[in-house]
């Protein structure tokens, strides 16, 4: 299978004309502003401090022996108060240990989604908590939670939801950094679908993140808006209007005047390793859009002087994938899901890359 032509595309450019590596940080603050004016809305800076109160620990039998389950209570300071969320670690007895953060749909132990004694085994350590513990995934006002606590400007750039489930996110990080037996340069997250998205979006703003993984983030994610199938930027904003800043409406039917594409926002997590996962099926989040940011995004890495999307110039195949350089994509035969095999090519990515 070909893919579309990039060029064809007319992609607005992640570098700008004659960039050197030493620019890229500065391009990144440029590419960081530019999303959270049109897309996603500020997020307000770090709190001064993240307090954590452990609600529970359970040892012994938790997890067959191999780890600690422990529940902490998260507590920052915000204009409006304390405001306080619970987050889960699955912590096995041993050193150095990589920690996924994962943005979940549901509350520990998670469902279908994540299979936890799975990712234990692979060598990895768990952060995880529920998105509607943040602040409900629903059109509220911002009356809940997180969203509650900030008052709004109403210029169109106040943040939405995708970028508070990110910020708390980053709240995990403050916290997981304080844990003994993590190693703290191999945290990465992780999410699925809107939780995709909102896991690209914390990495690319928060570098602590030594990688990141969407899994069929689709529309307003991994995916290339211009000339996408599927979701489109109006279905998105007219279903989920509070997941974004108002200013992205103005792209409705317009996405080829938009100043931005999603290629840049995997190009974010540059130099780090990013991972982007499609599925077959998943024709509303588009796999070729999906696997065309990485193709894009491929320049920077390359500019960095590292290997970005190792590829041999055809769309993958069902059951393919891409692991050689620090852009990692697969193509899972079937639906829009998070499974067992996903979370097995993230791990086997994250050992080869996360270093
Ligand atoms: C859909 C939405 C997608 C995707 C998905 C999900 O309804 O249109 O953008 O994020 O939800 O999160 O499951």
């Amino acid at each position: 299978m070909i893919y579309k032509d990039l060029a064809k595309l007319e992609l607005p450019p992640i570098l700008k004309p004659g960039s050197e590596a030493k620019d890229w940080p500065q391009r990144r603050k440029e590419l960081i502003e530019l999303f959270s004016r049109e897309e996603y809305g500020f997020s307000p800076p770090p709190p001064s401090f993240t307090g954590s109160k452990v609600l529970k620990s359970e040892t012994g039998n938790s997890w067959a022996g191999k780890a600690e389950y422990r529940e902490v209570e998260l507590t920052v300071p915000t204009p409006k108060g304390d405001f306080s969320f619970p987050v889960d670690f699955v912590l096995p007895y041993s050193e150095n240990v990589p920690l996924i953060i994962y943005l979940s749909f549901t509350k520990y132990p998670i469902g279908k989604y994540c299979p936890i004694e799975e990712l234990i085994d692979g060598g990895y350590a768990l952060a995880t908590f529920c998105y509607d513990d943040v602040t409900e995934d629903k059109e509220d006002d911002f009356s809940s939670g997180l969203a509650a606590m900030f008052e709004r400007r109403n210029d169109g750039t106040d943040w939405g939801k995708i970028s508070m489930w990110a910020w708390a996110a980053s709240r995990v990080m403050d916290y997981a950094l304080t844990l003994d037996s993590i190693d703290k340069k191999r945290i990465f997250c992780a999410g699925h679908s809107r939780l995709g998205k909102t896991a690209l979006w914390c990495g690319a703003q928060d570098e602590r993140f030594a990688a990141a993984v969407s899994n069929n983030s689709g529309c307003s994610g991994a995916a290339v808006t211009r000339e996408k199938t599927g979701e489109r930027v109006e279905h998105i904003t007219k279903s989920f209007p509070y997941w974004f800043c108002v200013n992205y409406k103005k792209y409705i039917g317009k996405e080829e005047t938009m100043p931005f594409d999603q290629h840049q926002l995997v190009a974010l997590l540059a130099p780090r390793p990013v991972y982007v996962a499609s599925a077959s099926e998943d024709l509303w989040a588009g796999p070729e859009s999906e696997f065309l940011s990485c193709l894009a995004a491929d320049e920077v890495y390359k500019l960095l002087g590292l290997e970005g999307l190792s590829h041999d110039g055809r769309y993958p195949e069902p059951g393919e994938f891409l692991h050689g350089g620090n852009i990692g994509y697969h193509l899972r035969s079937g639906p829009h899901f998070l499974s067992r095999y996903d979370w097995q090519m993230f791990m086997r990515f994250m050992d080869k890359h996360l270093l």
